[in-house]
């Protein structure tokens, strides 16, 4: 165990004053046992915590640092906004720039909203769907997940058919009845719940490649089958692209699979690491907000000059303007090399394990069996997880602290990081 004394005094101290001594669950390391390390500082593809230690990140604040931490043009174009003002609350330019960023790259959405998470541009995005379609039940499956609005903390009812049950204290029953959880990748349980339900489905939210269970993809033709029954019912199809938008494409899934839903939800990279979300379609649903339409939806912060002169930067590099790297075939060759070598490590070290990758998003399962859907994802061996998680950690490297999250790569991860990585993982599963 390398020395973290300072990051363990913090976290000390944080207890006393913050929830679990984090601000989000997941930073805690209650999936993997130990103490977190505070980070100190981030650039590229590390990150040093405050005892000095440096490691390569795979985790890249849960997606968001695609092009690496403090990326420049990135850290310049928040200085120059903050230099005009850090709010406003009246419309800005760069509102319209993200706008347009965002509908020229992805085709679906002719309008969008800015919001400040995730969690609101999926919220948000079921709520104009249901006062789009004037009706009120919602499709999600198990499995995924879309940030912590009470009619999303769901989980599969008693049986696949029924409504759900909450997922956390706090949430009404009455706040999940409309909520319908089904296995993922089942095309059967999507029939049944619209013969069961006919006419009377708002839309369905998805993650169009699941990462929030680890990662598994649709089962080739599921989406076009999504795509295809939710058109015939009247039902809208949201991808929820928090995590996926902007990172398997400049398109999002979207473009890497062809699909066109209703709505989409962004979070994460559009923000280049500042708070940020957004959910954008049809015009005809989208002008059903307000002030134009009936359906209610707001935000102090939405739009923030800060967090849209960051994500234009971003998303700029990334593919917004020709002058710009196409960062995608990259992205996909240094996760193909991960996943290679990720792979000849397991083998080398005779440990079972599946490793699913689309583009720069990955998971790798202490499984021998595929994983397809979270009820795979659950077969695998956890306690293998955390010691290998500290395992890496130790020798400097950082993947996410849950057998159940990604991980993702940057373009400032490097082919000498990758072998790093594989050749450290071959060593550190020979003593599972
Ligand atoms: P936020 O409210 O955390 O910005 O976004 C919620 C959300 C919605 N949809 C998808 C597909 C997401 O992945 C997320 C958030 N992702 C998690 C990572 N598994 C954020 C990390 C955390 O909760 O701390």
């Amino acid at each position: 165990m390398i020395p973290r004394a300072k990051s363990e005094a913090l976290f000390a101290e944080a207890l006393k004053y913050i929830p679990g001594g984090v601000n989000s669950p997941v930073r805690a390391f209650r999936a993997v046992g130990g103490t977190p390390f505070f980070v100190n500082k981030a650039s590229g593809c590390r990150v040093w915590d405050l005892d000095g230690n440096e490691y390569i990140d795979y985790v890249g604040t849960w997606g968001p640092a695609i092009l690496g931490h403090a990326y420049p043009k990135i850290v310049s174009a928040v200085k120059a906004a903050a230099d005009h003002g850090t709010s406003f609350g009246i419309p800005n330019p760069f509102e319209v720039m993200m706008a347009k960023l965002i509908s020229s790259a992805v085709p679906s959405v002719q309008k969008v909203r800015m919001c400040n998470s995730g969690t609101e541009a999926c919220m948000s995005a079921i709520r104009l769907a249901r006062g789009f379609t004037k009706r009120d039940k919602i499709i999600k499956f198990d499995g995924c997940y879309h940030g912590h609005a009470d009619s999303l903390l769901v989980k599969a009812g008693s049986g696949a058919l029924t409504f759900g049950q909450p997922d956390s204290a706090g949430v009404p029953a009455a706040f999940t009845q409309h909520t319908i959880v089904l296995p993922f990748n089942d095309e059967e349980a999507v029939k049944a719940a619209f013969t069961e339900n006919k006419n009377q489905v708002a839309g369905i939210i998805l993650e169009p490649v699941p990462g929030n269970a680890g990662l598994y993809l649709p089962k080739p033709g599921y989406l076009e089958f999504l795509r295809k029954i939710t058109k015939a019912d009247g039902a809208l199809l949201i991808f929820d692209e928090v995590m996926t938008g902007f990172r398997l494409a400049f398109g999002g899934a979207q473009e890497r699979f062809g699909i066109t839903p209703d709505l989409s939800c962004f979070g994460k990279i559009i923000g280049g690491g500042l708070p940020v979300g957004a959910f954008g379609g049809r015009a005809e649903i989208m002008d059903c907000l307000a002030p134009l339409g009936p359906v209610y939806q707001a935000g102090t912060l939405s739009g923030n000059p800060l967090a849209m002169a960051a994500g234009i930067a971003a998303l700029e590099e990334l593919g917004g303007n020709p002058k710009s790297q196409n960062a995608y075939p990259r992205l996909d060759q240094l996760g193909a090399q991960l996943e290679t070598g990720m792979k000849d490590a397991a083998k080398s070290a005779g440990v079972p394990v599946t490793f699913n990758r689309c583009g720069s998003m990955f998971c790798g399962y202490f499984t021998s069996e595929p994983v397809h859907n979270v009820s795979d994802a659950m077969k695998s061996d956890r306690e293998r997880f955390k010691k290998f998680f500290h395992g890496m950690l130790d020798v400097g490297i950082y993947f996410a602290p849950s057998q159940f999250e990604a991980g993702f790569l940057s373009t400032a991860h490097s082919e000498a990081d990758i072998e790093r990585t594989v050749g450290a993982a071959a060593t550190v599963m020979k003593a599972l």
